[in-house]
């Protein structure tokens, strides 16, 4: 059986991609995961036991990543590399676990899988490749140079140079992904849509960062799962993939959607001070993933894919609430 090692499996994106490898396919899977505050446990409750474990441990410690990598001795084990310090905000405050966990912790997980001939997939993010204008017909591609603008952002890029090195200075075998902004359930509520929806949900207003033009390319997560595993099997090594699906909306049309499917005023928000440096606009052209692969996304509608969000989030009050005071709290004190 094939058996998968998922870093950050807790997480947002790695426990939609668990749940999705766990149904859609017959692998084996077992976690990595510190457990940050970012990690929801309860996210992989539920799943076919007798193929998943859960390992807590950190990315960056080769005696804990060492070991695992040596389990996967199949021809098609592999590793998909998710875990990371994730929130730009975060970053801003204090960059130092990200550079410790996205470019140490990948830097330790490269040296694991060059040492036992492992197969790795590394998870990153459109954000590498800096912003664009609002009326810039071109979107970013394969080729596009990288440009990141935040600490998450560079010490993503950092993380995808050092994968790119060690496949062709060690002959590592490995894959890149770049998707755009994933939307979807377990999302933690410091990010931008479920934000917005708790805020709702809690009767507050939705807090849009400065004018609100900025655009992003949203994908639900469970398309950025089935891209991801469509890299795994027949990826090319050593190419990187982007993973899009043709979603830009504006925050500003994002939040009165929020607001209208919730049968709110769309213009009941508050502007808030912008985040520094804010990237303008991102958008992916995926046609590679689609030929190369015959990839094409699942959720094409995103007003649903948002109902659906929505609902989850109604529907998954006792996950999120005792976080909000907190989460809120810290977002005043910078007068977001
Ligand atoms: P997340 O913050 O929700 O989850 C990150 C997970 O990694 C958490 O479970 C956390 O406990 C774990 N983790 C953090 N540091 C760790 C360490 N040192 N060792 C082991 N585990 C650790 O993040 P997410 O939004 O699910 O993002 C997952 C990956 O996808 C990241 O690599 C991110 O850069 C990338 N990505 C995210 C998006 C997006 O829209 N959220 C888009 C493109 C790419
Ligand atoms: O309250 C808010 N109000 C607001 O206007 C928040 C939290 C965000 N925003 C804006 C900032 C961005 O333009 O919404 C947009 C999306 O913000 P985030 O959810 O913080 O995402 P972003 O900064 O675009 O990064 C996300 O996508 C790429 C993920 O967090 C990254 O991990 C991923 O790499």
């Amino acid at each position: 059986m094939q058996h998968v090692v998922v870093t950050g499996g807790a997480g947002f994106i790695g426990s939609n991609f668990v749940r999705y490898v766990l149904t859609h396919t017959a692998a084996r899977v077992t976690v990595l995961d510190k457990m940050t505050y970012a990690a929801s446990p309860e996210a992989l409750q539920g799943l076919p036991a007798d193929r998943l474990e859960v390992v807590v441990g950190d990315v960056a410690d080769a005696s804990v990543v060492d070991p695992l990598v040596a389990r996967l001795t199949g021809p098609s084990d592999a590793v998909v590399h998710f875990a990371a310090e994730s929130h730009n905000d975060n970053s801003l405050r204090d960059p130092s676990p990200f550079v410790q966990t996205n470019i140490v912790g990948t830097f330790v997980l490269l040296e694991a899988v060059r040492a036992h001939d492992v197969r790795l997939h590394h998870v990153s993010t459109d954000e590498v490749y800096g912003d664009l204008a609002l009326d810039d017909p071109q979107r970013f591609t394969e080729q596009t140079p990288y440009r990141p603008s935040s600490p998450y952002s560079a010490s993503k890029a950092g993380a995808d140079h050092l994968v790119a090195a060690w496949v062709r200075s060690f002959g590592v075998r490995a894959t890149v992904s770049n998707c755009s902004n994933n939307y979807g359930p377990w999302q933690h509520i410091e990010k931008f849509i479920p934000r917005q929806i708790t805020n709702v949900l809690s009767g507050s207003r939705p807090r849009l960062y400065g004018s609100g033009q900025n655009v992003r390319d949203w994908i639900h997560t469970e398309d950025h799962s089935s891209a991801v595993w469509a890299i795994l099997q027949d990826g090319v090594i050593g190419q990187t993939y982007l993973i899009g699906a043709d979603g830009e909306r504006s925050n500003l049309e994002v939040v009165q959607l929020v607001l209208e499917q919730l049968g709110r005023d769309p213009d009941d928000f508050d502007h808030v001070a912008d985040r520094p440096g804010h990237d303008l606009r991102y958008a992916i052209d995926s046609t590679l993933l689609r030929t190369e692969l015959g990839w094409n996304p699942r959720y094409t509608d995103f007003e649903a894919g948002l109902k659906d969000t929505i609902e989850w989030y109604s529907a998954h009050r006792s996950w999120w609430e005792p976080h909000k005071q907190d989460v809120e709290a810290g977002y005043a004190t910078k007068g977001q």
